[in-house]
This record gives structure tokens, sequence and C-alpha cells, in this order.
């Protein structure tokens, strides 16, 4: 069994819970100038500070060999699986699909929807091209964590109450014992990541733990 302290209370890994990091859209459509964050008005840079962070738990977990999977939220280059309120959404001259500064916004394989260079998955790692917020919603990742007899889930990321949140509470519902690793997600708005992590741990934990990196480290290693 290992524990790692957390709130609201410690969380317990027993030793037939199998743990993947799950690391929520860390791409430059979110982080960087000319992608869809930007064109929705919010301040990017605040993104930033979580990187060297969310680097240290990355190879923390690589030295484990313990499975990562990247998601990249995205749509293809016709939009088919973009439903058009989502496409609608926002106030800027540009939306998903529209020509930006980093290739179309959004699109599957431009420039800007691509994971920044620093937290760029490796080989054996596996990404999940998601067209919602949830990771699961439309996507293979509830099979492959089956296949591989995943239980346990620390999850990370951007935006804390939007992609992150969502995948989080998506994460709960199908019976996985969640950490959100409070220093690995950033929000546009301080107070919305302040809140979203009260409320995942209040009630008792009502969709799960959250945790620091560095006491997620310490307990696996
Ligand atoms: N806008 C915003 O805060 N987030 C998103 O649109 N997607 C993710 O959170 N990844």
């Amino acid at each position: 069994m290992v524990t790692i302290s957390a709130l609201p209370y410690d969380y317990e890994l027993p030793a037939s819970g199998n743990v993947a990091l799950i690391v929520i859209d860390m791409q430059r459509d979110f982080m960087e100038l000319g992608g869809f964050g930007d064109i929705l008005g919010n301040n990017v840079g605040l993104l930033r500070a979580i990187v060297p962070t969310l680097k240290q738990l990355i190879d923390g977990f690589r030295a484990l060999d313990l499975p990562i999977f990247h998601t990249i939220e995205c749509h293809q280059p016709d939009l088919s699986d973009c439903p058009p309120s989502k496409i609608k959404r926002g106030k800027g001259e540009l939306t998903i699909g529209s020509e930006g500064p980093m290739g179309r916004i959004l699109v599957k394989g431009e420039p800007g929807n691509g994971i920044i260079p620093e937290l760029a998955p490796l080989p054996n790692e596996t990404v999940i091209y998601k067209p919602g917020k949830g990771a699961f919603y439309a996507t293979e990742l509830e099979s492959m964590l089956k296949a591989q007899g995943i239980t346990h889930l620390f999850i990370t990321g951007v935006t804390t109450e939007v992609c992150v949140q969502t995948t989080m509470r998506e994460a709960n519902d199908r019976g996985y014992e969640c950490v959100m690793v409070e220093d690995c997600t950033e929000s546009y708005f301080p107070e919305f990541k302040q809140s979203t992590l009260e409320m995942v741990r209040a009630q008792g934990g009502i969709v799960g733990w959250t945790a620091t990196a560095a006491e997620v480290l310490k307990g696996l290693e």
C-alpha cells in the first residue's frame, strides 16, 4: 500500500492499483499567442508557471516506467467532429477552423495544435486526440485504461476548470480514483483554479483528491 499525503485526506494506492499520469492539453493552442486560448480573450502567459513542475512529474513517471497519457483538444480538418455550437462560441473574429498565426485554430496536425516542446510525448507514450473538453468523450481513453488494468489516475494540465475538471469528473463517474495535482494544473482565472481544487475535494472528496507534485513523487518513489 502506497500512501500519498493529499486533501481531503491521505490517498491510498493499493498494491493491486495501477496508476497513470494524465496530461491534459498542454498544447500551443492554449499556451501561446495566436492560439485558441488567446483568441477567446485569455492571458495565455498565466499558464506557463506550471511547466517546470509538470516536467518534473512527467520525468518522475518516466523514471518509474509508469504510463503517461497526453491529450490534445482538436478537430478533424473538415470539422465533422465539432458541433456548430462549439464553433459559434466566442466573440472574436477567429473561431475553430479559422486560419491563425499558428495554422488553423484547434485543428488536428496544425502547428498550434502540437504539445509544447518542453513536454513533448515520448514515442512510447499515448496521445489521445479529443474533440470535447473531457478526455473520455468520443475517445479510446477508457478502453486503453481498462486494457492496462489502470485504476488510479493523477490528472494534470490546462485549464483547471475546463478540460481538467471535466476529465476528472468523467473519470470519477467511471470508478477511477483520481488526484488532481495542484501545482501541475493552471487556469486563465486563478480564482477558478482555487475553486476547482476546493470543489473536487469538498464533501469528503466528492470528485477525488488534490495533492502537490512533490507529495505524489514522494509517495510513488
Ligand atoms: N478555454 C479554456 O479554458 N479551455 C479550453 O477551451 N480547453 C481546455 O481547457 N483544454
